[in-house]
């Protein structure tokens, strides 16, 4: 049946639509991907299988194919300045698992960024699959500065003495310094890893600093800040393209999504232009103006504020959970992440903190004047809480106030 006469389901297509619409997404790793973008994810090209590589295919009938996956593999070079890339990873945890499997042997020592202080579950989370294949130890933040303390990386690095160095994170609000982390893998002989999955977007606009110069391989993914498709991506130096390649497919996935590939490709492309630069530019300032207006409200920001596109505020002295605070902004029509805080203390479930980010509202249009009337919305939400019945009122004003910045 086509999915036009399931009225079932195209009801709720439409309701999640109007949901996306109408409601406030602070979601850090969220955003609004174009309609031609959405448009390729939908086009004949899911009929397609394309095993393999362009112009080393497992399957007949992949002329088009290889070059549209050739053209990706082109723009994301482009885009970011690098020897080699593969584009077939299905999401950033594959891309980071390909990464690993090229590199690493089952059993293998891996230093990534602890869970609490901001690290991905894909980066050796005791319920992932990675930790199970490999020895992960972590670094954490400075408890202090709540920053990356380089120093310690180094010791640690010493004395685990890993394979692979994993820089890059989920929810650390500062620039990381690839540089550095290069030079302590340098030092003891191992792979420099760099998750670009959140800063992707920042990393194409010259706005963060590019591990490219620096990491023998760079996962990213496409859905972030880069405002594409679903979907990941692999860069590294050409000497370890046919590492990368194998590990992906078929180390660790068969089929490319060939829809998705084509998306990236125009993701790649928009990419490069200046207006993205500009989206970019904003999207940093906005989320700085959320996070100072919220500092100067009392709330208490991770590391003392921002330099990317997310931050952290730990609700702890607010006496509210991050889960609680999760769901009492969610009545209000504004979406966030509980997250948790360096060296939480609190269940992954409920957690102390929550996180903001503003790629999705920069894509509406929303500038930093706007900033300053969402932090008020978050703050007027945490403090009525138990009121179910401002929130909903709260829920209608987001609404109204998000008329006026339409998604394309
Ligand atoms: N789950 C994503 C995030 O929200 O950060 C990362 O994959």
């Amino acid at each position: 049946m086509d999915t036009f006469y399931d009225h079932q389901l195209a009801q709720l297509i439409e309701q999640e639509e109007h949901r996306q619409y109408t409601t406030l997404n602070l979601i850090a790793s969220e955003n609004y991907a174009p309609a031609a973008i959405r448009a390729i994810s939908g086009s004949v090209l899911t009929n397609k299988y394309a095993e393999g590589t362009p112009g080393k295919r497992f399957y007949s009938g992949c002329r088009i194919i290889d070059e549209i996956e050739t053209l990706a593999i082109t723009r994301c070079k482009k885009l970011f300045e690098c020897e080699y890339a593969n584009v077939q990873a299905h999401s950033g945890a594959q891309a980071n698992m390909a990464a690993y499997c090229a590199f690493l042997k089952p059993g293998d020592t891996v230093l990534s960024m602890d869970f609490s202080a901001g690290g991905h579950i894909s980066h050796g989370y005791s319920a992932n699959l990675s930790s199970q294949l490999y020895k992960f130890t972590f670094y954490t933040v400075d408890p202090e500065t709540e920053r990356i303390d380089y120093q310690k990386v180094d010791s640690l690095a010493q004395q685990h003495r890993p394979k692979l160095i994993i820089a890059g994170a989920s929810s650390y609000s500062r620039i990381i310094d690839f540089e550095k982390f290069s030079a302590i893998a340098r030092s003891i002989n191992a792979f420099l890893l760099t998750d670009i999955a959140h800063i992707a977007g920042l990393v194409a606009a010259k706005i963060h600093p590019s591990p490219v110069p620096f990491a023998d391989c760079v996962t990213g993914t496409l859905h972030k800040t880069l405002r594409g498709p679903r979907g990941g991506f692999i860069l590294c130096k050409e000497a370890y393209g046919h590492l990368v390649d194998r590990a992906t497919m078929p180390g660790i996935q068969g089929g490319p999504l060939m829809q998705q590939i084509a998306a990236k490709a125009l993701c790649f492309e928009l990419a490069l232009h200046d207006e993205f630069k500009k989206y970019q530019q904003q999207l940093v300032s906005n989320t700085a103006t959320l996070a100072c207006e919220l500092q100067s409200r009392g709330y208490r920001i991770v590391s003392g504020g921002t330099d990317n596109h997310l931050f952290v505020i730990d609700l702890t002295e607010k006496g509210i959970t991050g889960v609680e605070a999760e769901r009492t902004l969610e009545k209000a029509g504004i979406l966030a992440t509980r997250s948790s805080i360096p060296f939480e203390t609190k269940r992954p479930m409920i957690c102390s903190g929550i996180r903001l980010g503003a790629a999705a509202v920069s894509t509406r249009g929303v500038g930093d004047a706007e900033m300053l009337i969402i932090a008020n919305y978050i703050d007027e939400a945490l403090k009525k809480k138990s009121d179910d019945t401002s929130l909903a009122l709260l829920k209608d004003e987001v609404a109204a106030f998000l008329e006026q910045f339409p998604v394309e």
